[in-house]
């Protein structure tokens, strides 16, 4: 029962807990391949609202819940659960299984980011799928997507294309907008659009998007039609850690980092300077290995502050505010392990040969 005080520690700080801030590069309608980092479970709260033609002027409310884990690096397994569906007759209630990977990222070399996903709609009664491409040039993400989808109404596949951008205003503010449709659109249903800002809320991990749009759910089904009306929602982001819970905190002065405790900080002119940073609540390059003489330097992309704290205490850079970078010259041969103190479960190590 050693995890029953972690547990309610959980409930009580489950709200402001952290992590992806990913909600700033997809759009709407597409998810743009985002992925959890493993430890997280993420919850996204979407509402749109449609008010009836007067004089009754009603109301209606059309939730989405997202909840999503991820076991491996670079992959998203959860479910969407959407209470007031249309997508199928007498099916209000809509809920769709999916799995995602993205093996591919820019961020890891290569030119594009690569995604797929597979699901289960139980209200489509059937399978569907997502291949999503997405590249970022400077401020702008591009995201195009292809899609398989079960047609509610019959048994057989439908295909839809996508398309769609996120622009950056700033660190804490995107513009974003898509448009998709089914490749042979029934009759009375549109192309699917978009259009809306993302918040990234200053100091914490949430993200708040208000966009208007005439899709229904946030599920592959629902996000691919168009219907005839325009309905405005928002969508909440909310990263849980686990891993901030039940995680061992980073054991100090032992290890083979406390054999190395001697590095000087301060810049070598003339040395080489290797670039790294912390985005999404994690080390980027989480291992690097550097010759003696290297410097390294860390720039903090998420919102909120962060640290390059050593295990052994042999280097600590303060907090590092969201935008800054910090820079440590390691001149000794050894493998330095560090952490960020708000954040322990963030660990890296750096191995100087
Ligand atoms: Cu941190």
């Amino acid at each position: 029962m050693r995890w029953l005080p972690h547990a309610s520690a959980l409930l009580l700080a489950a709200a402001p807990s952290l992590a992806a801030q990913g909600g700033l590069d997809r759009t709407p309608n597409l998810s743009g391949g985002w992925v959890v980092q493993p430890g997280t479970v993420q919850f996204n709260f979407l509402h749109r609202f449609v008010r009836s033609p007067g004089p009754v002027r009603k109301v209606s409310n059309f939730p989405t819940f997202l909840v999503a884990t991820s076991v491996l690096r670079g992959t998203v397994v959860g479910f969407n659960y959407a209470t007031n569906s249309t997508l199928a007759p007498a099916y209000p209630n809509e809920w769709e299984f999916l799995l995602r990977a993205r093996p591919l990222s820019q961020a890891g070399g290569f030119p594009v980011d690569l995604a797929g996903q597979v699901g289960w709609n139980l209200a489509a009664d059937g399978p569907d799928g997502e291949l999503t491409v997405a590249r970022r040039v400077g401020r702008l993400r591009l995201i195009a997507v292809g899609r398989a989808l079960t047609d509610p109404a019959a048994d057989d596949l439908e295909l839809a294309v996508g398309g769609g951008a996120a622009i950056r205003v700033g660190r804490y503010l995107a513009l974003q907008g898509d448009l998709s449709s089914l490749t042979d659109r029934p009759a009375g249903q549109e192309a699917a659009w978009s259009a809306g800002l993302v918040i990234a809320i200053p100091g914490t991990p949430h993200t708040l998007s208000l966009h208007a749009t005439n899709t229904n759910t946030g599920t592959l089904q629902g996000s691919s039609r168009g219907s005839g009306r325009t309905r405005y929602g928002f969508e909440f982001t909310i990263p849980i850690n686990l891993a901030r819970y039940f995680s061992r905190p980073p054991a100090r002065g032992a290890g083979p980092a406390a054999e190395a405790p001697g590095a000087v900080a301060g810049d070598t002119p003339g040395g080489p300077v290797v670039q790294t940073g912390m985005s999404n609540l994690a080390f980027t390059r989480p291992v690097l290995e550097i010759q003696a003489g290297t410097t390294v330097e860390w720039r903090n992309d998420d919102a909120m502050p962060h640290s390059v704290t050593a295990d052994n205490l042999g280097f600590d850079s303060g907090l590092v505010e969201a935008g800054a970078t910090w820079r440590f010259t390691f001149t000794r041969p050894g493998t330095y392990t560090y952490h960020c103190s708000p954040h322990p479960f963030m660990r890296g190590t750096v191995v100087v040969k």
